[in-house]
């Protein structure tokens, strides 16, 4: 051990003392020298998004792209580009949990042989707003309320709902964060998306529209609003240790990367402005052609070094990316280089996170924390003293230019009408949506509401919001806050927004869908590699059930935990010894897919155990596939497991023997959940 200057220490546990009883000497300078490093330890957290997990990994291209793009990601097929992926929620603290229902962040920052392009995304296509300047607004609406601090992470209070009712942008993003969207299961199992649309430039100054979309290998999945809330308590790092504990075990996190791509000439063919960030161009209309992947395959090596201190810009392009006039791009753009430089200083681009993989050369200098050492006299240009220095390069074809966009018009300060239509995405949102998603939504959006303390806030969103989005969410919210929906109307105060005509070319109703398919998640993902099952057991469990089913599902990848009473060992009915993964108490329900209970002694005894019947009742509830094999049968009528009326549809409950309840069990974890459960009566 050191300090900081090289000393060899010979005592870093004892301070420098007057006499062993006596006082510390200020001439301790290890002493001072190790308190004051720790007292400066903490960097502002980031004022939204800062909570959040980070992985390194590549992105491979699938094909060669330069007819689009000149982006160096995308030059050649199977050429690899070095990334480094962070993930966050956008209202909490640094220190709140990782399952809030929230938006999460979604920012890759690619290592090009060009230089460093950000794509600083949401796993969610739209966005609350579409100007930048009522972003403080937003965030200040859904952060804690300034008074109390409270409530922390979550957009349930007043305070946001007043601001979204009367601001009627932001109902089609409301749709996506009240849907389970607003839950992911894991990073694995989130998209993401560019958001903006952004422009893809080609080597001859060509320019096309660009929607970027991520599509998790492992599906779309989705935890339940129950199910997150316990997980914030039982686990509140559950979804950086899922991605932490994946990569350990190399089972590495995979997104294809796809891309819409509209031509200049359609930029006008929408029912919508390809400007407006509230609206996707959907799936139906502009198919998502998939161009690449990207593999998140190492974890750093220190969370501060790496993820706290990775500064993402949206300004981070390389030539063949380029801005679109995006009002909340545009107001991006000044940003995240301003918040860089208040969170880490003017010199956060030389941090190892953060650096080019290629080389730097210009005249930028000093300020605090420079780590380069500069030589040489000549620090401006023109310079003919210097000899070597830098030189700008106007005749190389591969240095950014910006797109030589037509720019003209008056000074405005005022929103187009062609960002003014707030509800057809959000209904098309709606009408998407499986029956138990429409289900999910509405009761979340009246938990939001029936938290307001002021009456006056749910009015005003039920009549300036949800009585124009669908008659049916409108009503089922109404029922369950007790809202009467005429009333809210004559009540509710309106929103002011400022609009001016749109230009003549503007969006006129032309392309357009009333449902799209590819926005429900009610799907099945082939492959079960990474879920988890718990398998309860104890002293005496059936020795071949357990190991039928631990061969089988671990030979597809997934991962499975022995629970039982304590920790240590329990001997199975075959005389073998088994490892306890984790005693009942250190494993909540809500951390696993699935559940298996095998028969043999120990499943007599779970029958009478609280905390079994408890996490058997409560998997089901969240609608987790549930297998009973032999004994442990006895389970579903202890924990009061509601049995399905003939001819049902399959509900994911089942009692039987390997190979069956293993076929069961992954056709389930496929499925994801069975959200037509009667759950109504399970006390869980
Ligand atoms: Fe932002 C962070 C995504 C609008 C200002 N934003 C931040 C992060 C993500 C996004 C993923 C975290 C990056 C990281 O992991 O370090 N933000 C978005 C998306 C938006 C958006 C998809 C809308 C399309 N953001 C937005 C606006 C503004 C900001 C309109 C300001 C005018 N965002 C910031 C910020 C943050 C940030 C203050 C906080 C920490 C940081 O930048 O590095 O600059």
């Amino acid at each position: 051990m050191t300090s900081n200057q090289g000393l060899k220490i010979s005592d870093d546990q004892n301070s420098e003392k007057a006499g062993v009883r006596g006082g510390s000497l200020l001439e301790d300078f290890l002493l001072r020298e190790k308190i004051t490093a720790f007292d400066h330890e903490r960097i502002p957290e980031r004022v939204v998004h800062a909570r959040g997990a980070g992985a390194h990994g590549y992105f491979e291209a699938y094909e060669d792209l330069s007819a689009l793009t000149m982006a160096a990601p995308f030059s050649e097929k199977g050429k690899r580009t070095p990334v480094f992926t962070r993930f966050s929620t956008v209202a909490g603290s640094r220190g709140s949990a990782d399952t809030p229902r929230d938006v999460r962040g979604f920012a890759v920052k690619f290592y090009t042989d060009a230089g460093v392009w950000d794509l600083v995304g949401n796993h969610i296509p739209v966005f609350f707003i579409n100007d930048a300047i009522k972003f403080p607004d937003l965030i200040h609406a859904v952060k804690p309320e300034p008074h109390v601090e409270i409530p922390q992470a979550a957009s349930a209070h007043d305070t946001f709902w007043d601001f979204a009712s009367l601001s009627p942008e932001v109902s089609h993003m409301i749709m996506w964060v009240m849907s389970d969207r607003g839950l992911p299961r894991s990073f694995a199992n989130m998209e993401g998306f560019g958001v903006h649309t952004w422009r893809l430039v080609d080597a001859k100054g060509g320019s096309r529209f660009v929607k970027f979309h991520w599509k998790p290998v492992k599906g779309v999945q989705s935890q339940v609003w129950d199910e997150a809330q316990k997980t914030a308590g039982k686990d509140a790092d559950y979804q950086r240790r899922d991605m932490f504990e994946s990569i350990e075990r190399g089972d590495f996190l995979e997104w294809d990367l796809g891309i819409q791509v509209v031509e200049e000439k359609d930029e006008f063919a929408f029912d919508f402005d390809l400007l407006d960030d509230t609206k996707l161009i959907p799936e139906e209309l502009v198919p998502v052609r998939i161009v690449g992947k990207m593999v998140l395959n190492r974890n750093p090596d220190n969370y501060f070094a790496e993820t706290e201190q990775v500064a993402f810009c949206v300004s981070h392009v390389v030539p063949g990316i380029d801005f679109t006039n995006d009002p909340m791009l545009q107001g991006r753009l000044h940003s995240y280089l301003d918040t860089q430089l208040r969170r880490i200083g003017p010199n956060f681009a030389e941090l190892p996170i953060n650096r080019p993989l290629n080389p730097v050369s210009n005249n930028r200098r000093d300020g605090f924390a420079k780590n380069t050492i500069n030589k040489g006299r000549v620090a401006y240009f023109p310079s003919a003293l210097g000899g070597v220095h830098p030189m700008h390069q106007p005749q190389a074809v591969d240095a950014f230019r910006s797109y030589a966009e037509k720019v003209d018009g008056h000074k405005i300060r005022a929103r187009s009408t062609s960002f003014t239509d707030y509800f057809t995405q959000a209904t098309m949102f709606f009408n998407s949506l499986a029956d138990w998603e429409k289900k999910h939504l509405i009761e979340a959006i009246a938990f939001e509401l029936n938290q307001c303390e002021t009456k006056a806030v749910p009015k005003a969103v039920m009549a300036n919001l949800l009585v124009n989005i669908h008659p049916e969410l409108a009503a089922g919210v109404a029922e369950q806050t007790g809202l009467d929906i005429e009333e809210c109307k004559r009540v509710a105060p309106k929103p002011v927004v400022t609009e001016v005509a749109a230009p003549k070319e503007m969006p006129s109703g032309r392309l357009k869908v009333e449902r799209s398919p590819a926005l429900s998640m009610d799907k099945v993902t082939k492959g079960i590699k990474g879920r988890k099952i718990a398998v309860l057991a104890g002293e005496g469990v059936d020795g071949e059930q357990l190991g039928a089913l631990r061969s089988a599902l671990e030979a597809q990848g997934a991962v499975i935990e022995v629970i039982a009473d304590r920790g240590g060992t329990i001997t199975c009915s075959l005389g073998k010894s088994v490892k306890v993964d984790r005693p009942a108490v250190n494993a909540p329900s809500v951390i696993y897919d699935a559940v298996a209970v095998p028969g043999g002694k120990s499943a007599e005894k779970l029958a009478k155990t609280g905390l079994a019947l408890a996490f058997v009742a409560e998997a089901f509830k969240h609608g987790k596939p549930l297998v009973f094999m032999g004994e442990g049968q006895a389970l579903i009528a202890k924990a009061h497991l509601p049995v399905p009326a003939a001819g049902a549809p399959e509900q994911g409950v089942t009692a039987g023997t390997a190979p069956a309840a293993v076929a069961a069990l992954v056709t389930g974890l496929e499925k994801h959940r069975y959200h037509n459960r009667d759950i109504e009566a399970v006390a869980a």
